[in-house]
Formats: C-alpha cells, structure tokens, sequence
C-alpha cells in the first residue's frame, strides 16, 4: 500500500511519518534548516509483520504543490493532516481538492497537535472537518486526534492503516509497464537507479525498456539490471506500487533521466502531446480560461504547459465513467494540446493548474491520448469517446467498434486502453469480432455485419454477370462502387478481405484484377471468342513481356485498325488488360505483374518496390518496367510517392 500525506504547511505531516516509520523524509539540507518540507520524502515500513507500507511525504507549503502532485499521482490512501489549533487552511482544502480530482480511493483524517488545544476547540476543529468533507466523496472519512509529541493517538493511526493495507485489492496489472519518473540518481557500484510509481503492467529484472527524456525524443533503450520494490530487492514490480529500478544501457550517458519522464515497456504505444479528456472544474475560480490560456498539467510526475478547449458542449453520457465526484462545478469532453508529449493513458487522472496564480483550476481523467487532429467534435468522434470512456474494457470495445461506420481502428482501441496483444486478442475473440488487416493497422467487425458484406458482395458479383454476361466480372473498384463502398483504407480493406474471404471458400475466383464466380464463362460473338484464342496463343508463351500491338498484329495477320477495336471490345470486359499503350496482356499475366511487386515487397526492409529491382526480377527491361509499374500504381496495387512505389494494402492486395 503507498500512502501520502497532505495539507497546510507545518501541521505535522513530516513529524507524522517519522513517528510511524522513524525516518526522516525532510533530508534536503535547506528542509532542515528552514524546518520545512520542499520535495518530496520517501519512507517504508512494515506496520504490522510482512505488511510493508510506503509513504510519500509532501510539502504543505504553497509554493510546492507542483511538487506535491508529482508525489499523489498513484496512491491508495491519502493522510490528511489538519492542526486542530488552525482547523482547515488554503492548503488542507486545495490538497483536499487535488486528492478527490483524482480519485483517491481513502482517506484518513489525522487531526495533529491535538495536545496543544483543549477539548472545547477539539471538537470544535473535528467540527469544521465535517463540514470541510460534507458532500463528498470523503465525508465518511475517519478522523483520528493525535498529538505526535507524546504519542497519544498514534496507535489508532497505525491500526487504521493496517486495517486499510489488509482490505487493499491488487491493482490489475493490465496493460504495457509504465513508470512515472520521480527520482534518478547514481548508487556507487550499481550505477543508474531511477524510482518512481509504476502506472500500469509489469516489470521485471531482465526486461528490456524505453526512457523517454525530452532530451531523448525516440527514447533509450534500457535493461533492467535489478529491482527494488519498498526498500526490498524483487523479482518483479506491478501496478500500484512504487520501486527502484537499476537500469543498465549504453544510451544512458545520452541524457539524464529526472522526475517527469517515463519508463516504458518497448511495446508500449508512443508519447503524445494530445490527450482527449473528461474535465472537472473546481467551483470558486470564475470562467473556465480561455483556449489560448496557457495552464499547468500535472499528470504522473510530469508537469507540462497546456492549453485547453471544449469539445463542443459535449459531455458523456450514462454510459461514461464518471469517478471524479467532485464538488459541483462545469464538467465536459476537452482537448488538451501539451507543450511537451506525456506517456498518457486511458483512466489516468491529472490536475490542471494556473501556474502563474498558483491555483488549482481543474482535474480529470484521459479518455483517448490519441484524438485525431481535425474532427475532435464531429458527432462521429463523440461517440466514439463515449464508448471509450465505459470502464469496461470489453464493453467498450463493443461500443467502439458499434460507433464505426464500416470497422473500427482496432489499434487505435488497444493504444487508448493501453492493451497489450494478448489483451487485445482476447477482447476480440470474446466480441467475436472479424479482425482484417489494413495498411493503417487492425480493423475489426462485428460477425453479423461481415457475414452481411460477404453475403452483398456475392449478390453484387451475380448482379453483374445478369447484367454484363460478355464481360469477365467487376474490378474492385466497380464492386466498391456497387456495394456503396468508399474510397476510404477501411473500404479498400473490406472489400479485399471479403474477396480473399470468398475465393478461399470457392465462392469467388479472382481473374487478373477481376472476380468472377467459378465457372463462368463471358459469352462472346464467334468472331470474337476465335480472335481471343488466337490472341491467347501469342500472348500466353510471351510471359510478362507480350508483343507490342503492332507485332501482335502482324502475328495475327490484320490490318492494326482492325485489331485495336478488337482489343478495346475486350479491354472493357477483362478478357485483355492493356497495360501500356502499345501493349495487352492476358489477365492472368497481370495477375503475375502484381505478384511480382508484391514479391519484392515482402523481400524488402522497408516493403517498398524498386523499378531496378522489379526490372531484374522480371527481366522485361526498363521501359517496360516504368509502364507496369505506372500500370500497377494506376489499378491501385502500388502507390508512388514521388521517388519510390510502395505495395498498398499491405501484402493482401486486388489480385488475391
Ligand atoms: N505540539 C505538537 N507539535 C507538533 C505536532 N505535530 C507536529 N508538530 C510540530 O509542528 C511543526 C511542524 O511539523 P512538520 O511535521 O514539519 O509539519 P509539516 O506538515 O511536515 O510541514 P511542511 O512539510 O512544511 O508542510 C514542528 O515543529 C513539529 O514538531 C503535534 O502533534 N503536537
Ligand atoms: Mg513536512
């Protein structure tokens, strides 16, 4: 269990945890000559046999709440210490604040100095702690009188905490291990040590990790060398609980690590300077500031300039999380655009300051660290927040992929919640959701509505042959045309996954970069189906490089205007595929052209399709090269991007 103290300064927060622990957290010389706590304090001790309890002792002082904040971020009970000669002072109300923006789970109320006071102003302070904590979600709180002078009062102290220690549930340790960085030193012999509250995951001694500094924008990469979880070597550290880590890496001497940068998993997903969030302001601090106002965000250990701006007049619904319970004041959706990326995730809780007032203004939770850049109020993207923002991960997945208007961004789903893969699959296996590749990651939807694409997009193929029997059967795009498909990743991802999908089962064949139903056969005049023979014989044996028209026509013995009505009669139907000006292809031969780009593809590191290298593999020469590989960017199969064509679709594209 970690504990923190908190209220005004010099009510006996420090002299509290020494009485506890014996440790004196105020170890900074200017603390103890000043008799007053700057930074933050650490201590440990086991209050009853093997129950090991952590405390973070932090400043009252009201120029330090920035240092208070980076100390609170993950705790499972909060002590507040209130003089009972002073009663609640701006301090014990703004850390009251601070602890129930973001949702601590307890508190205990230590009412110090209780030997300075008589029993008249005794009851009188418990009295004005009743009221401070009335109506919300601490007024249950216990209040305990103690005068740690002479120990009165102590032990009930101890016992309460004990009692808390023993009730705490195991955080779930889901998700990729963050660590929020709050202290990083060096220890003779051992080397980097970096200490801080683990967020979320796991870790262990030997895993590999990324430190992210602002120094280091791609981060480090770091072994854990050994691990320490409240003073006490372990094997491994999990979410909720707070430990040293000694790191171990070559990139280390890059930059120092320091509080507010984070460990991360390596597979963790990215930092972001864009957080998407249910927002609480605090009552009494006039008009929310503006979205040029410049404030202070508190999350973690980290403390980042923001600016901040309403999601329209968005506020979730029913169905969202709503474990703020402050006292009342305007909530809403809101984007925060941070001067400096954070390791954020879904659930965490954060507090936004007025840095130059030194005043708490607002708190919250992160709903979604990667909001798009444009369309944050679009009703789409609402909704879409408001399924992520149900606490239960599979609910709000059902409800995500619901909001989708064809299939959801799965990846985007598992960054938000920060879900590992094996997370995810699970999720997706009990949705039953079809999962389908696409070049912008995993896209998922529900049975149903596969079933129901797989079945139109049978019906569109049959609508055709009925309608055009002389033509071979529509290309992907004419099938997107007519299953009311649009341009969109998702479209191209559905639509070639239904095809794959059918072909497998034998529904459908793929012909050149046409489908068709197995056995059919286009109906042509005599004429016509004779030349196509013909054709077929010259073209067959001539692989990727066929003859140019006017050889092709020689062969054939026709006048060239003869033959190229010909070839466009059967260029609309698919039986040819003019690929090049002066050149035809059959349309299994095209089927090879793509196989070869996709070949090269999966062969190359970056996945791109060199002509130098697609002219070697296929011997046609450079000409003929630049012409399939303008042909093949044309069909959709490879995209050029100025310099280099890249395979689209990832490895499933039109052909298969
Ligand atoms: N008589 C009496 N004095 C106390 C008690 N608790 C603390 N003190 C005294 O009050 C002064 C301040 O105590 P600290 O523990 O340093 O207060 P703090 O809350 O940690 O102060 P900051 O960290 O600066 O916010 C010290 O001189 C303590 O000895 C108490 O229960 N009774
Ligand atoms: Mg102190």
């Amino acid at each position: 269990m970690i504990v923190a103290t908190a209220g005004h300064v010099d009510h006996g927060k420090t002299s509290l945890v020494r009485a506890l622990t014996g440790v004196d957290t105020d170890r900074l010389p200017e603390e103890q000559a000043r008799g007053m706590t700057i930074d933050l304090g650490f201590a440990h001790a086991a209050l009853a046999p093997g129950l090991a309890v952590g405390f973070i002792d932090v400043p009252g002082h009201e120029r330090f709440v920035r240092n208070m904040l980076a100390g609170v971020a993950a705790i499972d009970l909060a002590l507040l210490v209130v003089a009972a000669d002073d009663g609640p002072m701006p301090q014990t109300r703004e850390h009251l604040a601070i602890l129930q923006l973001l949702a601590v789970p307890r508190l205990l109320v230590v009412l110090s100095k209780a030997d300075r006071v008589d029993a008249a102003r005794l009851a009188q302070a418990g009295e004005e702690l009743h009221m401070l904590l009335a109506g919300g979600p601490f007024a249950a709180a216990t209040v305990l009188p103690v005068a740690t002078p002479t120990g009165s009062g102590l032990p009930a102290v101890r016992q309460h905490l004990v009692a808390a220690a023993q009730a705490l549930q195991a955080r779930p340790m889901a998700g990729h291990f963050r660590l929020a960085v709050d202290r990083s030193f060096l220890v003779a012999g051992a080397g980097r040590v970096v200490t801080g509250a683990v967020l979320s995951g796991r870790v262990a001694v030997g895993d590999m990790l990324r430190l992210q500094t602002p120094q280091m924008q791609q981060g480090a990469s770091l072994r854990v060398r050994g691990l320490q979880v409240q003073g006490l070597q372990a094997d491994a550290a999990q979410a909720g609980q707070r430990c040293a880590l000694n790191l171990a890496g070559a990139e280390l001497k890059r930059g120092e690590a320091g509080r507010g940068d984070w460990l991360l998993a390596e597979a963790a997903p990215p930092l972001t300077d864009r957080l998407d969030v249910q927002l609480q302001w605090l009552p009494g601090n006039g008009q929310p500031p503006g979205p040029r106002a410049m404030l202070q965000l508190h999350l973690g250990a980290a403390a980042v300039p923001a600016r901040v701006s309403a999601l329209g007049d968005a506020a979730l619904g029913d169905a969202a999380l709503d474990r703020s319970a402050t006292a009342p004041g305007r909530a809403g959706l809101a984007r925060l655009r941070l001067a400096r990326p954070v390791a954020a995730a879904w659930g965490d809780r954060f507090i936004l300051r007025d840095a130059a007032a030194n005043r708490t203004l607002a708190g919250g939770w992160v709903v979604d660290p990667f909001g798009p850049e444009r369309g944050s109020s679009q009703p789409l993207r609402l909704a879409q927040l408001a399924a992520l923002a149900r606490p239960d991960p599979a609910q709000a997945l059902a409800a995500w992929v619901d909001a989708a208007p064809l299939a959801a961004d799965l990846g985007h789903f598992a960054a938000a919640r920060n879900l590992r893969d094996d997370e995810a699959a699970v999720l997706h296996k009990d949705l039953a959701l079809q999962v389908i590749a696409s070049a912008a990651g995993p896209l998922g939807l529900r049975a149903d509505a596969w079933a129901g694409w797989q079945q139109r997009l049978l019906q569109a193929v049959d609508a055709w042959h009925a309608a055009q029997p002389d033509s071979v059967g529509p290309d992907d795009a004419a099938l997107r045309q007519a299953l009311g498909l649009g341009g969109t990743v998702a479209a191209q991802a559905v639509l070639r996954a239904a095809i794959a999908t059918a072909v497998a089962g034998g529904a459908l064949q793929r012909l050149g970069l046409r489908c068709c139903r197995p056995g059919h056969q286009p109906v042509l005049a005599a004429a016509d189906a004779a030349l196509l023979a013909q054709c077929g014989a010259l073209l067959q044996p001539a692989g990727l490089r066929p003859p140019i028209v006017g050889d092709l026509a020689s062969a054939l013995g026709l006048p060239l205007p003869e033959l190229l009505p010909f070839l466009g009669r059967m260029g609309a139907r698919g039986l040819l595929v003019q690929v090049a000006p002066n050149r035809w292809f059959l349309p299994e031969t095209v089927a090879d052209l793509a196989a070869a780009a996709r070949a090269l593809a999966a062969a190359h590191a970056d996945g791109a399709v060199d002509a130098a290298a697609y002219r070697d593999r296929t011997g046609i020469g450079r000409n003929l090269t630049v012409q399939v590989l303008e042909f093949l960017d044309r069909a959709g199969i490879t995209r050029f991007d100025g310099k280099r064509h890249w395979l689209r679709g990832g490895l499933l594209s039109a052909c298969d």
